[in-house]
């Protein structure tokens, strides 16, 4: 684990470089989910890969951008799924965008993850830990290493709110739900990079994330296994809870490698106002 974990700091340097010199422009293909990938999403794809095929512990991995997982080492105890690059249609405008990833024993199944780590490429390159805590860690370029920040803990109840999905396409209940919060005092923070979204969350001590069931679709955008169940995992650790409406999201299994579900992230007073306006409705 602590090698998976070495190496995702040397991957996160890598894909940082990329991001700073490469082109940041389409590429002409799609991903199995059918978005249109830029060149930076196969670059970063094939920097995890190249790095992870290293590990013996890596039994195989699977991302957002392969259709199948690709198997390294049948002896190996993890399985690793990823996004390689969150939000990269947010690069040519220069936003923050991230890379996540989820490590597993057995199969892909919620409850069978024992570690998540996400990356924020913004102006600053951090790098997030979540096992038995929840740990931040930034780049110092002068020694070319991850310097350990502190721990992340999630108050009882926060400020901000991150209301994903497309708004004409909210059910009644969301939009009320979510108006009722900012009558309440909650500011908006919502960028369209779930990434740099969830850690503002994470480290300003609290709020919600939601990227809900909508009228155009149903189960959502976001993806289970690549971004959905690793930061579930970091919101469980870090004291604060994670569901899809009704349930705790780690209770989810899947069915399809590239699953989506609705999600809400958040500390626990925003979670209740989650359950109770969706229980029933799903
Ligand atoms: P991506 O993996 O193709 O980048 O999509 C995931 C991103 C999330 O970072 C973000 O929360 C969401 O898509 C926003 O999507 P949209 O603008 O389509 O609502
Ligand atoms: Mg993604």
């Amino acid at each position: 684990m602590t090698e998976i974990i070495e190496k995702i700091k040397d991957i996160a340097v890598e894909i940082s470089d990329a991001i700073k010199t490469k082109d940041t422009g389409y590429a002409d293909t799609c991903n199995i989910s059918g978005d249109i990938q830029v060149k930076l999403d196969v670059i970063s794809d094939d920097i995890v890969e190249k790095h992870l095929s290293c590990v013996n512990s890596v039994n195989e991995i699977i991302s957002e951008e392969k259709e199948e997982p690709v198997k390294f080492n049948e002896n190996g105890k993890y399985l690793v799924a990823y996004d390689p690059l969150d939000g990269s249609s947010l690069i040519d405008v220069n936003l923050s965008v991230g890379s996540i990833f989820g490590i597993y024993k057995g199969d892909y199944s919620g409850e069978n993850i024992v570690a998540a780590v996400y990356v924020v490429y913004g102006p600053r390159l951090e790098l997030v830990v979540a096992r038995d805590n929840v740990e931040l860690f930034r780049f110092n370029e002068k020694t070319q290493n991850f310097d350990y920040i502190r721990e992340i803990k999630l108050n009882e109840k926060g400020k901000i709110l991150g209301p994903g999905g497309t708004q004409k396409c909210w059910y009644p209940y969301h939009k009320e739900m979510i108006d009722n919060l900012f009558k309440e005092g909650y500011r908006l923070r919502y960028s369209g990079g779930m990434v740099p979204d969830l850690h503002q969350i994470l480290l300003k001590g609290g709020g919600l994330f939601a990227y809900p069931g909508t009228t155009d679709k149903p189960k959502g955008k976001l993806r289970k296994l690549f971004e959905v169940f690793p930061f579930a995992y970091v919101f469980n650790k870090a004291g604060g809870l994670a569901i899809d409406g009704e349930n705790d999201l780690l209770k989810l299994s899947y069915q399809g490698f590239h699953d989506t579900t609705p999600c809400f992230f958040g500390s626990n007073y925003e979670i209740e106002v989650v359950l109770n306006t969706y229980k029933g409705r799903k």
